[in-house]
């Protein structure tokens, strides 16, 4: 893996038109691929977009783009809890007490709740000031989409055979994400949950508490959904973006 050009792969998928002229978010995906693996990689993202439980995706923009081939990192997968909540208020005071013991306020963690709650069409992450819970990027329901980053093949195998009931591809990609915004610095928690009707898991991740899934963050049914990343108060949110969308990472 060292040498081979890598690629970078992107995929947004609406329905309706396009998300810039209005359409409903579906699916996005994130990869990283050596040239051999490129083909298999962009069906795969293809496949992600057209058979999706938000909806039928009438616009699918996929970007590949050649990576400057530096030293990457590897960054070791956040370890993994599990919350077997039974009830959705369960589940979300679960993830408050993560929240508060990773150091977010508690009116952030409102704010945090407010926004998830309320949002049925968020393309990436809105960050919240750690503190204040003031918002601190200026993207709308864009968000900021963490990009560059996918399992190194190889320790990936190892790791699903070391969790055998987390064998989804949702939680790969999950765990993927939340190990590069936790290395981020400025990066004080993250709470998520999906907008996938069907799917009401969700998690608390921060480097101190690793990843922690809690189920029953929202009602089966529910379109809302999508991320939250607690920074501190200094954060150069400049920076934080470039690193969470530019810099590539292995996980492994
Ligand atoms: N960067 C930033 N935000 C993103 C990204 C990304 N690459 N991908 C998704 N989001 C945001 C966006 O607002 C989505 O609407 C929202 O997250 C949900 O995305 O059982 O499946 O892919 O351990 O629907 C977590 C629990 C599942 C897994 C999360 O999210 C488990 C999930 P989805
Ligand atoms: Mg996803
Ligand atoms: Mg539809
Ligand atoms: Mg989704």
């Amino acid at each position: 893996m060292v040498n081979e050009p890598l690629y970078s792969l992107r995929m947004r998928a609406a329905e309706g038109r396009a998300h810039e002229d209005g359409g409903l978010h579906i699916s996005g995906g994130e990869r990283l691929s050596t040239r051999e693996e490129l083909e298999e990689a962009v069906s795969a993202l293809l496949r992600k977009a057209l058979h999706h439980s938000r909806g039928t995706a009438d616009f699918i923009n996929i970007a590949i783009e050649k990576v400057a081939q530096e030293e990457i990192p590897v960054l070791a997968p956040l370890p993994i809890s599990t919350y077997c909540t039974t009830s959705v208020q369960a589940g979300r005071k679960q993830a408050a007490d993560l929240l508060r013991q990773s150091s977010v306020s508690d009116a952030a963690i409102e704010r945090g709740f407010e926004i998830l709650t309320s949002s049925y069409n968020l393309r990436g992450a809105v960050l919240l000031d750690s503190q204040s819970g003031e918002r601190m990027d200026t993207r709308g329901t864009k968000g900021v989409r963490v990009s560059r980053m996918d399992w190194e093949r190889m320790s990936h195998a190892i790791w699903k055979k070391r969790q055998p009931l987390l064998e989804s591809v949702r939680v790969s990609e999950a765990v993927a994400l939340a190990t590069k915004v936790a290395s981020a610095a400025g990066t004080v928690a993250e709470l998520c949950w999906s907008d996938d009707p069907e799917y009401s898991t969700g998690y608390v991740s921060s480097p101190t508490k690793g990843y922690c899934r809690i189920f029953h963050l929202k009602e089966e049914g529910e379109l809302s959904g999508g991320r939250i990343f607690f920074v501190t108060a200094e954060t150069n949110i400049a920076d934080y973006i470039e690193y969470l969308e530019k810099m590539p990472v292995w996980i492994g």
